[in-house]
């Protein structure tokens, strides 16, 4: 089957992981890179093999006709970019969070649907091995349906030593890695109903919250799930960045994500563990192992997508729902009320 050709938008730290995992999957061949500053583009063009260099992203999409794009640029680009593909209706995968409101995300999502264009959100969280395993386990029945369930990312890793463009976000932790664990708990327990949402910021040289946590009622079972996140450079006897460690609770039994990649699920026949280690590669930074590793399915799911072959998991319509929780978790931290969010 002849590969699709796509172009990436956007040159820094995640582009050149992102490529690396379009590889490992194999079907598709990078054709040009755009960068708003062409020597950062012509340096990611020399490391990593990619034939045309872009500063004019319309002109890239007019010449080399990209079967797909791969926005992968910092927020600020996500939606200006993202409309370019619309209306030169050329599908886009575009990196999460989709964009920096609501209103700019949907009318991203309404673009591509007035053209019929396919439009994806590179949201990764989900296929985390260990995390991919729990959502398996929820699905097949055996714990019985959850009535509680907790999340918990709480880092004292330096994420802005990558991503430097974190340390002055108005909104950060919300935005960064909120959408991947309320995208996770969807994935988990089902729509929200009702959210309440406690943020902090704790430090002095990063802009926006750093401390978020949240209480939803999610699903037909209203299921209590606490998610809590934390970026606060706090002394942890144990640093599990960047995996994120949970607990549930059902009427039949309970499953646990430890430290080591574990899943430990407890019924009333006993407890069964099994590690789900990410696979190694040698192109992913080990301290970002398990989030790397995981772009490999999360790419090959869209990618099956973009061949027709089955329904992306992550589309930009569905991650609207991501970005509703984000953003009433911060209208519920603002008016420290619990917000409502569907009919009872
Ligand atoms: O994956 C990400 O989006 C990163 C991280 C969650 C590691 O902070 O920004």
């Amino acid at each position: 089957m002849k590969p699709l050709r796509f172009a990436i938008f956007g040159t820094g730290f995640w582009a050149r992981v992102q490529l690396a995992a379009w590889r490992e999957i194999g079907g598709t061949r990078c054709v040009a890179v755009y960068n708003r500053s062409r020597d950062k583009a012509d340096a990611f063009a020399r490391d990593l093999g990619v034939p045309a260099v872009y500063d004019d992203p319309g002109e890239l999409l007019v010449r080399e006709k990209p079967d797909f794009v791969d926005n992968i640029t910092e927020v600020g680009g996500h939606k200006p970019l993202s409309l370019l593909c619309a209306r030169h209706r050329v599908p886009c995968i575009c990196q999460k969070p989709m964009a920096p409101t609501l209103r700019d995300a949907r009318a991203m999502v309404a673009a591509f649907a007035r053209t019929d264009t396919p439009f994806y959100v590179h949201e990764n969280w989900r296929w985390q091995a260990p995390l991919r395993a729990l959502i398996t386990t929820l699905r097949s029945g055996v714990l019985g349906t959850p009535f509680r369930a907790r999340l918990t990312m709480t880092s004292g890793f330096d994420v802005w030593a990558n991503q430097p463009a974190l340390r002055t976000l108005d909104q950060f932790i919300l935005t960064d890695l909120g959408t991947h664990l309320l995208d996770t708990a969807r994935a988990c327990f089902g729509e929200a109903r009702s959210l309440y949402c406690q943020l902090h910021r704790t430090l002095p040289d990063v802009r926006g919250e750093n401390v978020a946590t949240l209480l939803l009622s999610m699903g037909e079972a209203r299921t209590s799930v606490t998610v809590e996140m934390a970026y606060a450079r706090t002394p942890l006897e144990r640093e599990v960045f960047p995996q994120t460690l949970a607990f549930v609770e059902g009427p039949e039994g309970s499953a646990e994500i430890t430290p080591d990649y574990g899943l430990r699920i407890t019924t009333r026949r006993g407890t069964r563990h099994r590690r789900h280690a990410p696979p190694r590669y040698d192109w992913a930074d080990p301290r970002y192992a398990v989030a790397q590793a995981s772009m490999v399915p999360c790419l090959r799911n869209l990618l099956g997508a973009l061949r027709g072959r089955h329904a992306a998991e992550t589309t930009g319509a569905d991650n609207l729902r991501t970005l509703e929780l984000v953003f009433a978790a911060y209208e519920s931290a603002r008016r420290d009320a619990v917000l409502h969010l569907m009919p009872a």
